[in-house]
């Protein structure tokens, strides 16, 4: 841990700045929660034109629905980790606090977090092919693929959203409200490739926010990044919340 940069950074969170958070896959990588691109990535298994778009769904909803089905199944036994739990409480101490993640896991929810920004959807809700609505379904693993919607029959897709959709339109303006008055924004285990998401900590930036980057590896942000503290994100965040703590 670079131990300059974790004081710099506890100083900062000292003083109750307006806080952002945006975090990516890898924030739940430590709870055994593949990530997309990498070594052992989820794309490295699938290719993601095969099954997050909306085409692909259409050719194949049966092979998109399994593929879902198997990612429901390993969340389903995962739990939150520290991360999460760190992040849960910042809510609390924070006023103000917005976190905005691209993840569909709802690990943050079941770790105590209540202000998030879900911006890529969620893998626990689906939503009715004909009429738009969207309901809960925690069913793992799925008794009947590709699911139907219970009051018309008609096709059920993962109410989560795929490579040319646009994100919700209420929650992207949540998120780039946040970002725009965030004073610190931390950018978690992301690979910060997939827009609009990764545009959020560029219009903090922007906007005068120090950016503090946790990620094991370098990604585009990392050069606009004040603070990069190269790590898991459960170690990282769990250091600076100890060091938070100390003498406080
Ligand atoms: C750790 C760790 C540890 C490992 N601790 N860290 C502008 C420029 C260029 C392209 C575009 C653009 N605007 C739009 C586009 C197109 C496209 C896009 O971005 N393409 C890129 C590939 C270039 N964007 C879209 O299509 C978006 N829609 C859109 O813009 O619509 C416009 C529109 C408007 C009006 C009408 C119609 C359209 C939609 C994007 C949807 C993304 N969907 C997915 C799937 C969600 C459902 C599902 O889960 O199945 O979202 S794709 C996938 O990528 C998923 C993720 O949320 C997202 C981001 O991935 P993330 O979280 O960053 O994960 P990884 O795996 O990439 O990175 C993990 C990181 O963790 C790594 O850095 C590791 O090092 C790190 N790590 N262990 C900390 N322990």
């Amino acid at each position: 841990m670079q131990d300059k940069e974790l004081k710099e950074i506890v100083t900062l969170l000292r003083q109750k700045p307006q806080l952002s958070v945006l975090t990516g896959a890898g924030i739940s990588a430590e709870s055994g929660i593949p990530t997309f691109r990498g070594q052992n990535g989820l794309w490295k298994q699938f290719r993601a034109e095969e099954l997050a778009t909306p085409e692909a769904f259409e050719r194949n909803p049966k092979l998109v629905w399994e593929w879902y089905d198997w990612r429901r199944r390993i969340i389903a036994e995962r739990e939150p980790n520290p991360g999460h739990l760190v992040l849960a409480r910042w809510e609390r101490e924070f006023p103000g606090f917005i976190l905005i993640t691209q993840n569909v896991d709802g690990l943050h929810r079941r770790a105590g977090s209540k202000s998030i920004l879900e911006l890529h959807g969620n893998i626990w809700q689906v939503r009715c092919l004909k009429e738009g609505t969207v309901r809960d379904n925690f069913e793992s693993p799925l008794t009947t693929i590709p699911p139907v919607c219970p009051t018309c029959g008609s096709l059920l897709r993962p109410n989560v959203v795929w490579f040319g959709e646009a994100l919700p339109r209420d929650i992207l303006e949540k998120a780039y409200a946040a970002s725009s008055k965030a004073e610190l924004m931390f950018v978690i285990g992301t690979s910060a490739y997939v827009y609009p998401a990764a545009s959020l900590p560029l219009v903090a930036a922007e906007a005068g926010a120090k950016i503090v980057e946790i990620n094991p590896d370098y990604t585009p942000l990392s050069a606009s990044a004040d603070y990069i503290l190269r790590g898991k994100a459960g170690e990282v965040l769990m250091a600076i919340d100890e060091a938070l703590k100390e003498n406080s």
